[in-house]
C-alpha cells in the first residue's frame, strides 16, 4: 500500500468500516491482555507468518523482577504503513510513557519501524499493544518479537545526580547493595554512609574538636554528639575556625545539616553555611555540642578549639625572703603556686616546717591557703662540750642561719681531739657544721704528762729526797684509815692505774686463787690527787670516792704476773696544776733509760716520809733482773720490769705499790707512765732490783677499760 494513498482520502474507505472497527475494538478492548512473566518470551502478531487479521487489537503485559528491565528486540515487522501510524501500529509503553510506536516496512519520516533496535524498558515493566484496521488488504505478515529480562546496573547509574550508594557500590544481577568505606556504617537507608559519633567526652582543660574527616566532606545520615565535660568551676569557651562549610539553605535557616552548642540552659546556634560563628565564651563548664548531617550534600565541615577558664584569684605576694612559683600577672581556677624560701629560710605553717608549700585558686577565685611565712633556719643552742666552752662570733648569741660558734677547751688542762679549730657556722638545714668535722663535735681530752712546775730545778735526787710540789701531778694516794696504803697514777680525769695486789685481802698461802670476794670494797679507801704530804692535809688536795674496781684479767696474786689494776672514780678530777695525768707509754725509752718513781712508802727503817719522795734510777736489763731474783726462786716474767742500781740503795718499798715509774718521752717531751711498783726483795738491797708491772703490756686492756684517748 502507497504512504500517500490513506492521506488523499483520510476519511473515504476508513470511515466505512467505522463501525465494524469500533465494535470490533468494543469487543478487543474489553479482552484481557496476555500477560507475559518470564524471563524471556516470544510475541507474535495474530496468525503470524500468515497476514494479521485485519480489526484486532492484541496487549501483552510484560512483568521481569525488580532490578531488571525488559529488552525487546523484533526478528521481523511488516506492518501497513500510514501517515503517524494511524491505520495499523505496535505501540510500546512502560507504565507511564509510551516509548515507541512502530508501523510500515521501513522508517520513514514520520512512520518508525523498529530496525536493529532494542527497545528498553526504563523499569520492570513493558506492554505491547498490536492494532490493525478494518483492512490488510495488502496482507502484511505482522511481526516477531523477542523479549528477554536484562539486568540494571544501578551502580553505574544515576538519578537526580546522585549516586546510587554514598561509598562503595555493588552490582549484582537484579540488583545492588551498598558499602561504606572503614570507620562507617550504612544508614537504615541502605545507601548513605553515616559515622557513629555520639560518644565523643572531652575531659581535658583544652582541645581540638572538629566534624568526621574534616576538611574532608563530612559523612552523611549522622548526629554526632561531643560533650565537654569539666570541674565545676571552669568556663568553657569556643573558637571555631574561619575554614567552615556547613549544608546551608537561602531561604530556611539551616534545614538539612547544623551545628548547635546546648550549655545548661543556654543554646547556640544552630550554624550552617559558611560563615564561621568565631569565639562562643559558654560561662559553662559542661556542653554538648551537636552536629547534624542529612543524606545528602558535600560539605568540608568545621573544627574548633575549646579551652577553659575559670575565675581570677588574686594576685599573691610572695613571703619576705621567698619567692612565689611560677609567677605569673594572673591566676585562674585550678591554678597552683608553689611558695618556696630563699636559702636558710623555711616555710612556717600552723607550726609545721617544711620546704614548699602549694596553694591552689579555687572556684569563686579564693586561694585554698594563705600565702605561709619564711622562717630563718635556726641551729638553736649548740651542744655543750666537757671541758669546753662556746663563743658565739656573732652578735646577740644568734644561733640563726650563718652564725658562728667557737668551740675551745680549759686550757691548758684540756686540748681539742682531733686538734682542729672548732669553729662551727650554721647551715642552711638549720644545722651547725664545721668545715673540718661537718656534724661531729670535738672532744677536750686531758693533757696528760705536762707538769706546770719542772723537776730540773732540782739539782738531783740521791736516795731519794722529798719532791716538789705538783712535779708529779698524776700521783694518788690511796688512803685508808688515815693512812696511805698504796700509790697510783691519774689516767684521763678519772681513772686511776695501780698494783692489783694493793685492792685485795690477804689470800690463803695454800691456794692462792683471787676470787671477787677478795677483792676490797670501792667504799673501804678514798683517792687522793693533789696529794704532797704524807699525813697532813694539803690546800691542792682532791679526796675523790673509787666507783669501780677493775683488776687485770691475768693477774696472778701468787707470782704478782699483771699486777695491774683501774680505780673508776665516781667523779672526775677537777685538773689543775696539781691535779693532771701522766700518758701512756710509747715504747720510745732505752731499755736503760733512767726512770723516777714517787711514793708515800716506807723510808729506811720503817718510817713514813713527811711528804712525797721521789728517786731516779735506771730501767735493769731483764736478764740480770731474772737472774737475780732466780736465786729466790722467784720468776720475773715479761709484763714485769725491773728498776734501781745494782749496790741498791733508791728503790721503792713497802706502801709505794702502785705508785708510778715514769720517764720523759724524748720525742712528745712529755712524762709517759712505764710501770707500776709491784714487789722486790726487802727495799734497796744490793743485788736486788725493784720490780714493776710493765704498763705497755696492759695498755691494750687499759685503753679499752678506761677508754681514755689522748
Ligand atoms: C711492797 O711491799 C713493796 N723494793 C714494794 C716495792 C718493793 C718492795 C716491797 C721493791 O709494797
Amino acid at each position: 500500500m502507497n504512504q500517500e494513498a490513506p492521506r488523499a482520502e483520510p476519511t473515504g474507505g476508513k470511515m466505512r468500516y467505522f463501525l465494524v472497527w469500533s465494535l470490533c475494538a468494543f469487543h478487543l478492548i474489553k479482552a484481557d491482555a496476555i500477560e507475559l512473566t518470564d524471563m524471556f518470551g516470544e510475541i507474535q502478531s495474530p496468525n503470524f507468518p500468515d497476514s494479521y487479521p485485519s480489526d484486532s487489537e492484541v496487549n501483552w503485559n510484560i512483568s521481569v523482577p525488580d532490578g531488571f528491565r525488559v529488552k525487546l528486540y523484533f526478528m521481523h515487522f511488516d506492518l501497513e504503513s500510514s501517515y503517524l501510524c494511524e491505520y495499523d501500529y505496535v505501540k510500546v509503553e512502560s507504565e507511564d510513557q509510551v516509548l515507541a510506536t512502530f508501523c510500515g516496512r521501513e522508517a520513514t519520516d514520520t512512520e518508525q519501524t523498529p530496525g536493529q533496535q532494542s527497545i528498553i524498558s526504563p523499569g520492570s515493566y513493558m506492554s505491547l499493544m498490536f492494532r490493525s484496521d478494518f483492512s490488510n488488504e495488502e496482507r502484511f505478515t505482522g511481526f516477531d518479537a523477542h523479549y528477554t529480562a536484562v539486568d540494571i546496573d544501578e551502580c553505574l547509574e544515576k538519578s537526580d545526580e546522585e549516586l546510587a550508594c554514598d561509598h562503595h557500590c555493588h552490582n549484582y544481577i537484579g540488583g545492588y547493595y551498598c558499602s561504606c568505606r572503614f570507620g562507617y556504617i550504612l544508614h537504615t537507608d541502605n545507601r548513605t554512609c553515616k559515622v557513629e559519633c555520639s560518644d565523643n567526652l572531652f575531659t581535658q582543660r583544652n582541645g581540638v574538636i572538629n566534624s568526621p574527616d574534616f576538611p574532608r566532606s563530612y559523612p552523611k545520615s549522622s548526629d554526632c554528639l561531643y560533650r565537654i565535660e569539666l570541674e565545676e568551676g571552669f568556663f568553657i569557651s569556643l573558637q571555631f575556625e574561619d575554614n567552615f562549610d556547613i549544608e546551608d539553605h537561602p531561604e530556611v535557616s539551616c534545614p538539612y545539616d547544623y551545628i548547635k552548642i546546648k550549655a545548661g540552659n543556654q543554646e547556640f546556634g544552630p550554624f550552617c553555611g559558611e560563615k564561621s560563628p568565631g569565639r562562643i565564651e559558654t560561662r559553662s563548664n559542661s556542653i554538648q555540642i551537636l552536629f547534624h548531617s542529612d543524606n545528602s550534600g558535600e560539605n568540608e565541615g568545621w573544627k574548633l578549639m575549646y579551652t577553659a577558664v575559670g575565675d581570677p584569684c588574686p594576685l599573691v605576694e610572695p613571703p619576705i625572703n621567698g619567692k612565689i612559683e611560677p609567677s605569673q600577672a594572673t591566676y585562674t581556677f585550678k591554678d597552683q603556686v608553689v611558695i618556696s624560701c630563699s636559702t636558710g629560710y623555711h616555710i612556717l605553717k600552723d607550726d609545721v616546717e617544711s620546704e614548699t608549700f602549694q596553694i591552689e585558686c579555687m572556684k569563686g577565685g579564693m586561694w585554698s591557703n594563705k600565702v605561709p611565712i619564711c622562717k630563718i633556719a635556726d641551729c638553736k643552742t649548740p651542744p655543750e662540750l666537757d671541758y669546753g666552752l662556746v663563743t658565739f662570733s656573732t652578735p646577740h648569741n644568734r644561733t640563726t642561719y650563718q652564725s658562728g660558734i667557737q668551740y675551745s677547751c680549759q686550757h691548758p688542762y684540756y686540748q681539742m681531739v682531733p686538734n682542729v679549730t672548732g669553729t662551727y657556722t650554721c647551715d642552711a638545714g638549720g644545722v651547725w657544721k664545721s668545715p673540718e668535722l661537718g656534724t661531729r663535735l670535738p672532744s677536750c681530752q686531758a693533757v696528760c704528762g705536762k707538769p706546770k712546775f719542772s723537776r730540773s730545778l732540782l739539782a738531783h735526787i740521791v736516795n731519794g729526797r722529798y719532791a716538789k710540789r705538783g712535779i708529779s701531778p698524776w700521783i694518788a694516794m690511796l688512803h685508808r684509815d688515815g693512812l696511805p696504803f698504796c700509790g697510783g697514777s691519774l689516767l684521763g680525769n678519772k681513772w686511776i692505774v695501780t698494783a692489783a695486789h694493793c685492792l685485795h685481802h690477804e689470800l690463803d698461802p695454800e691456794e692462792p686463787v683471787l676470787r671477787s670476794s677478795d677483792v676490797i670494797s670501792p667504799s673501804s679507801f678514798t683517792v687522793i690527787l693533789g696529794k704532797y704530804r704524807t699525813q697532813r692535809q694539803d690546800d691542792t688536795e682532791q679526796r675523790l670516792q673509787p666507783q669501780s674496781i677493775f683488776i687485770h684479767p691475768s693477774y696472778k696474786a701468787a707470782t704478782l704476773q699483771y699486777d695491774i689494776a683501774l680505780l673508776e672514780l665516781s667523779e672526775a678530777a677537777r685538773l689543775n696544776d696539781y691535779v693532771m695525768p701522766v700518758c701512756f707509754p710509747d715504747g720510745s725509752h732505752q731499755e736503760d733509760a733512767m726512770v723516777i718513781v714517787s711514793g708515800w712508802g716506807k723510808q729506811f727503817l720503817h718510817r713514813l716520809p713527811e711528804a712525797l719522795v721521789e728517786i731516779e734510777i735506771p730501767l735493769t736489763d731483764h736478764a740480770v733482773c731474772k737472774e737475780a731474783y732466780a736465786k729466790l726462786q722467784k720468776g720475773i716474767t715479761e709484763d714485769m720490769i725491773c728498776a734501781g742500781e745494782k749496790q741498791g740503795g733508791k728503790d721503792a718499798c713497802s706502801g709505794d705499790s702502785g705508785g708510778p715509774m715514769v720517764t720523759l718521752g724524748n720525742q712528745t717531751g712529755q712524762w709517759q707512765l712505764i710501770g707500776t711498783v709491784s714487789w722486790g726483795d726487802g727495799c734497796g738491797l744490793n743485788d736486788r732490783y725493784g720490780v714493776y708491772s710493765n704498763v705497755l703490756l696492759s695498755l691494750p686492756w687499759i685503753k679499752q677499760v678506761t677508754g681514755v684517748q689522748y
